[in-house]
């Protein structure tokens, strides 16, 4: 056993009791109502899911193992001659909740490196899609035809499945899928945008800065890409992504069949796809601007034109989170004290979006969060280090959001959380209730 899956375990071991304890002693203590709204209205706010890895408040946003964004950037050792940590060391606290040690990272990353080839048939299959898919579901499908590779289902297959061991299976092929991932994206990007000339892997490189390697950006890219998927890993679990991947998992379809699921639901447009419609909408914007400067005036009518025409503004508005999103922030701060992106046009646009959007949306009258989520800052970084194609970045959302969904599926596992199964209701039923003024328990 690696270091990191041995502390996972003595993880996982101490908190099994607690789980059992719960389950049998206190199973039947009430935790919440549900009302005919959360029953139509998406299941909204209803607390029937359960992890530990990270938890969203709605006003302070997203805090992973019990640190916001600040704290987490703060305490994790840092890449070296960089003040952002590798994936591979928040890849560690978020399994285990430890901020590791230099060696025990230096560990994480050679374990990363000998499961981070790609498959040559993986490759052979993206390439056989029609260079216009979108890259998302070059993605998908490419994470599900390496599901040949999955430990857990050889495992449940091989006849000894049992239990308490099924969390290692899902640990091996949760890791392969995280350190494969990147490879995988930057393939993607190599095919569809530069004609197929592909990067090799450079060894010595964190799992970031390999990327920004791949897909042959800059040198301060490489914090860029660390930042950005660690960033868009986890929201705790009742995000599209997360439940989903969590659902499909709960069935024990292994981590490549619920990933891929996962993806999907990532690639809508109310959820990671809100990251491209952010740029498209800008650019639709400026192309009526027609060389003209943008303005308070100009923007606050685009605004209510999307609205007017019965759409959302992407990247404004949240589910759960009541205020700006801590991930917008961190994005901002990082365009702010970046020279050369803090003067950028398009970073004073998006800019400019925040101080009317919030306004405009509150006098709209129907959103409950006014303010922006992470999709209206992210596509800007990129746009300024020149990744133009704005349909790959819910790709690169897609990579990081493997961290929080690999992590979670590992430890439902460890902890042996049910198959998902909510009960549903009729709308017969719903008027009868409704009627008597409630459900006679
Ligand atoms: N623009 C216009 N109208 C909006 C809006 C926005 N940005 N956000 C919400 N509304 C509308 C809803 O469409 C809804 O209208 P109806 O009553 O006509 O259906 C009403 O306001 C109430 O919605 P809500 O309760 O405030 O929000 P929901 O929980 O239903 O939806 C969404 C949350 C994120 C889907 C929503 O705010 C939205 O569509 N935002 C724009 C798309 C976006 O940025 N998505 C990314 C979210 C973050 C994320 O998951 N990233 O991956």
């Amino acid at each position: 056993m690696t270091q990191l899956k041995e502390k996972l375990f003595e993880k996982i071991q101490a908190h099994r009791p607690r789980i059992t304890k719960l389950t049998k002693e206190f199973g039947s203590v009430i935790i919440d109502k549900v009302d005919i709204g959360q029953c139509i209205g998406g299941a909204r706010d209803i607390r029937s899911l359960v992890t530990d890895i990270s938890y969203l408040d709605p006003q302070e946003g997203i805090r992973f193992r019990g640190k916001t964004i600040p704290e987490t950037f703060e305490a994790l050792p840092k890449a070296a001659g960089s003040e952002y940590p590798t994936v591979e060391s928040f890849w560690y606290f978020l399994l285990t909740g430890e901020v590791p040690t230099l060696e025990q990272v230096a560990a994480v990353e050679a374990e990363f490196k000998t499961r981070q080839v790609v498959p040559e048939y993986v490759y052979t299959v993206v390439r056989s899609l029609p260079l216009d898919s979108h890259p998302m579901v070059m993605l998908s499908v490419g994470i599900m035809a390496m599901q040949k590779e999955s430990k857990f289902a050889a495992f449940y297959s091989g006849g000894k499945f049992n239990k308490m061991d099924a969390w290692e299976y899902v640990y091996e092929d949760a890791s392969d899928i995280v350190a494969r991932i990147p490879i995988l994206a930057a393939f993607i990007y190599n095919l569809k945008y530069r004609g197929d000339k592909q990067i090799a892997i450079d060894p010595k490189l964190d799992l970031g800065a390999n990327f920004a390697h791949m897909i042959g950006q800059s040198e301060q890219y490489k914090d860029v890409a660390r930042m950005y998927f660690i960033l868009h890993s986890d929201h705790e679990s009742g995000n599209v992504s997360a439940h989903t991947t969590h659902l499909v998992h709960s069935a024990l379809s292994d981590p490549y069949y619920a990933y891929a699921a996962g993806l999907n639901g990532l690639a809508g447009p109310l959820h990671g796809l809100a990251n491209q419609e952010v740029l498209g909408w800008i650019m639709e914007f400026q192309k009526k601007l027609n060389g003209a400067e943008p303005t308070k005036e100009n923007v606050t009518k685009a605004l209510w034109d999307t609205l007017n025409a019965g759409q959302v503004v992407p990247g404004y508005g949240h589910a759960v989170l009541r205020k700006t999103d801590p991930r917008y922030t961190a994005q901002r701060e990082f365009c702010l004290k970046t020279p050369g992106l803090k003067d950028d046009a398009l970073f004073k646009l998006v800019a400019m979006i925040f101080e009317t959007a919030p306004g405009v949306l509150t006098e709209h009258g129907k959103t409950k969060n006014p303010w922006p989520n992470v999709d209206a800052q992210s596509g800007v970084i990129q746009w300024y280090y020149g990744l133009k194609e704005w349909d790959f970045y819910t790709v690169l959302f897609g990579v990081g959001r493997a961290l929080g969904c690999m992590a979670n599926i590992t430890w439902d596992r460890g902890l042996g959380y049910a198959i998902e199964r909510p009960k549903s209701v009729t709308t017969d039923m719903l008027e009868k209730w409704a009627a008597e003024g409630g459900r006679k328990m």
